[in-house]
């Protein structure tokens, strides 16, 4: 550890709070981020009947990795400049099961009227050289605090399972071999990546067709139940018909 004898205990103490405080944005702007997608999730479930998202994975940037970030970067020492030129110190990362549910995902978290979109990299329409492949957004939410507003980015990743297994190997090898892969195993990667899209495009294809014969059998089954977050609703059928009815009379 570098120290300096110069820095009082007072000063430590009152950075600490301040570092301390400024983290608590990002972590506030994820629980919010959180909460949005957790209910979009629901939303799809319930239209779509099935969970589009796999698993999501929140995590703020560590103090060590900012600095290191802005010194790479050269970017300005202070706060203002962190929070205006880092803007992937709260990141999201959701992997979904299928390409088209993160782009339905990303849609209907652009729509949503208090999130900002500053930033939309589309790697998997135009994948990195090395064959990576994920849609980044940086996005700026607003957190509402007792006496302002503050707009935090967040950094967005969107993947198929697929794709975050070959991102998370990918990873891993690179820093193995510190940033500098043979070419052999580059090569390598690169056809895993490929074979990876591909079958993310069969998996997909298998899905569509299985929602076709299972469309055909839901319509025979009208239930007199509707379900809210797995809880079981009984829904009366005068409910339906006196529904439908009123629809039909506003339409015409
Ligand atoms: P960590 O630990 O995951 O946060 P910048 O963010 O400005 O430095 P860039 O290239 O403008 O760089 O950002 P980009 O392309 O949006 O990528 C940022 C993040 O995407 C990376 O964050 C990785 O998480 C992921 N990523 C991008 N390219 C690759 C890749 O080739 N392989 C893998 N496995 N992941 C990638 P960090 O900060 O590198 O790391």
């Amino acid at each position: 550890m570098e120290s300096n004898q110069n820095i009082n205990l007072e000063d430590i103490k009152s950075t600490k709070l301040e570092l301390t405080r400024f983290m608590m944005y990002y972590k506030f702007a994820l629980a919010e981020l959180n909460t949005k997608i957790d209910i979009l999730k629901q939303e799809f479930q319930y239209v779509h009947d099935y969970n589009p998202i796999e698993h999501i994975k929140s995590r703020l940037k560590t103090p060590e990795s900012i600095l290191k970030k802005v010194r790479r970067k050269g970017y300005e020492f202070s706060l203002p400049s962190i929070k205006e030129n880092i803007r992937d110190i709260a990141g999201i990362r959701i992997t979904c099961s299928f390409i088209t549910d993160i782009y339905k995902l990303s849609e209907m978290l652009q729509t949503q009227s208090d999130i900002k979109v500053i930033e939309c990299k589309d790697y998997i329409k135009k994948p990195k050289p090395n064959g990576y492949k994920s849609l980044h957004l940086i996005l700026q939410v607003p957190i509402f605090m007792s006496d302002r507003v503050e707009e935090i980015y967040v950094e967005v990743q969107i993947r198929t399972i697929a794709m975050d297994f070959w991102a998370s190997l990918e990873h891993k090898i690179y820093y193995k071999y510190d940033k500098d892969i043979p070419g052999r195993l580059k090569s390598e990667l690169k056809e895993a990546a490929d074979a990876i899209y591909q079958l993310d495009k069969k998996m997909e294809n298998i899905h569509i067709q299985t929602n076709q014969i299972k469309e055909k059998i839901d319509y025979n089954d009208v239930t007199q139940e509707i379900f809210i977050n797995n809880e079981r609703f009984y829904l009366p059928y005068e409910f339906l018909t006196q529904y439908l009815d009123s629809e039909k009379k506003s339409s015409s």
